[in-house]
């Protein structure tokens, strides 16, 4: 495990210890990058800045971020290995999701720079000559990119892709948690001849570490994160000073609305998937549900069903955050109805050393529960039922939050009635987490600032410039 700076691998400073989730063994350590490194990262892509990739053209770009793509490809196993190693995820889930969706992030937005065109206006002017506007994008300049554990090549990329398409430089910071792919990342970044300093990666913790440092240090100029919203607002105070801009990816609390028109099989299936893939730890998945009454029983006895058999699922990332989720369940079990799940799975073999939690459904705990109201992250779903429309739509906007919400219904008039009234960056209709990449994305209220996904990215990691030239 390395950092990548200034073009060279650098193993510097003192390692923290790397433990395999499964297990709860120590795997490995990483380095944490010291305060000197990263401002060596940042100078290494503030003098990119200045050299040769300046003057790239946008064609030019495309063809590295489609080489990119390639090298994570050519060594898609290696990549795969290193994000279950990591995060403890079922291969099938790093071999469908985590790994193609990074390759399809480069490829995505090099194609989408080949679309892209610059206005231009004639305007009038009192001689009769005219004038002509035109309007260049420009790159930010030094991006910071810091993202989490849950999704680490997936959220990683999805930042860096669109910043470097844009002509930007990077510093990158991974999960702590996490770092193994990204080291990867910046193996092929090296493969595919990205220019010296235009891609940098620092390993390291948020607080007084590597992740604070970035964001606080005037040569960033923008701040590209996805994380927790308590983080968001502490690396909105920091980049307040010098007025940085950001884009921030934030937790979420998402509903899940069953109306009794639904098809309550694919709700069923569709609730199991949202809610306990990659065992919850998905800022999109599903912690609460709320089902019309009169299909509340058949909707709760069906899911809890599913979820007591749901198998080959995998682990909290942390320790630390296998007791948080267990926190929530001990207080949920005291106060409400646990109807599957709500313990540790035994594997009577060393899985049992590793930090597990049972799919778990509960029911009967007032709204203003913490098990209902914050974001627990694991594999958990609170069911209540609700009597009208109006009622499903007032539960689902309830609280801080409004990253993403599930409709299942089989009326079509209620879908396009309901979906547009839910207060969050993404509904979706009975499916969930199907993503375009050029659709906008992102949360409202505490969810987030700012959209990302096609022209949504390009445009936060420009800036537009307008040139007026008198004819
Ligand atoms: P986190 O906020 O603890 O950490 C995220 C990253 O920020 C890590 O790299 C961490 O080292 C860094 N960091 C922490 N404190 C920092 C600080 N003070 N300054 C700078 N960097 C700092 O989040 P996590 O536990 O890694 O991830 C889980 C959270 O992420 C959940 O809340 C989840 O909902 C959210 N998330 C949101 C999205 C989205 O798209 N909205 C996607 C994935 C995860
Ligand atoms: O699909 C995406 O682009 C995305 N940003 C997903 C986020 C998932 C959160 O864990």
């Amino acid at each position: 495990m390395r950092h990548y700076v200034g073009g060279g691998f650098d193993a510097s400073g003192a390692p923290f210890p790397l433990v395999d989730p499964t297990r709860g063994h120590v795997v490995g350590e990483v380095p944490s990058a010291p305060r000197e490194l990263v401002d060596r990262a940042v100078d290494a892509a503030r003098a990119a800045l200045r050299g040769p990739w300046a003057s790239w053209s946008p064609a030019d770009r495309a063809r590295l971020l489609h080489r990119v793509a390639d090298g994570i490809e050519r060594r898609f196993e290696e990549f795969v290995a290193a994000e279950c190693a990591d995060t403890g995820k079922p291969r099938e889930l790093a071999s469908t999701v985590d790994i193609p969706r990074a390759v399809a992030n480069f490829r995505a937005y090099a194609d989408l720079l080949a679309g892209r065109a610059e206005r231009s206006w004639r305007t009038a002017t009192p001689d009769g000559r005219g004038a002509l506007n035109y309007t260049v994008r420009k790159p930010l300049g030094v991006v910071a990119v810091i993202s989490p554990w849950n999704l680490p090549l997936l959220l990683l990329t999805w930042k860096v892709a669109p910043a470097l398409a844009t002509g930007n430089t990077v510093v990158a910071k991974p999960s702590e948690l996490t770092p193994g792919t990204a080291c990867l990342l910046a193996e092929v970044m090296a493969e595919a001849e990205v220019p010296t300093g235009v891609f940098n990666l620092v390993h390291g913790g948020g607080a007084d570490a590597a992740g604070q440092w970035l964001t606080e240090h005037p040569g960033v100029d923008a701040i590209a994160f996805t994380g927790e919203s308590r983080t968001g607002s502490t690396i909105m105070r920091a980049a307040a000073g010098r007025l940085a801009p950001v884009s921030f990816e934030l937790g979420g609390k998402n509903a899940g609305l069953v109306f009794a028109d639904a098809d309550l099989e694919q709700a069923v299936e569709g609730t199991l998937r949202s809610s306990f893939t990659h065992s919850g730890q998905v800022c999109l998945c599903t912690e609460r549900v709320y089902v019309e009454r009169s299909v509340f029983d058949a909707f709760a006895g069906r899911l809890a069903a599913g979820a007591r058999a749901l198998s080959g699922y995998g682990p909290m990332v942390s320790a630390a955050h296998r007791d948080k989720v267990r926190g929530y369940l001990d207080k949920a079990a005291a106060d409400g109805d646990v109807l599957a799940g709500g313990g540790v799975p035994r594997f009577s073999d060393d899985r049992d050393g590793g930090f597990w939690v049972e799919p778990t459904v509960l029911a009967g705990l007032p709204e203003d529960h913490p098990a209902v109201r914050e974001e627990i992250f694991g594999p958990v779903v609170h069911l209540a039922p609700f009597d009208t429309e109006e009622e499903a739509l007032a539960l689902a906007n309830a609280g801080p939050y409004g990253l993403a919400a599930t409709v299942w219904t089989g009326d079509v008039s209620r879908a396009h009635r309901v979906a547009p009234a839910l207060d969050v960056g993404t509904a979706w209709v009975n499916t969930w987490n199907l993503r375009d990449l050029r659709t906008p994305f992102g949360g409202v209220k505490a969810s987030g600032i700012g959209r990302e996904g096609g022209d949504h990215s390009l445009d936060f990691f420009s800036e537009p410039m307008n040139v007026c030239v008198k004819l």
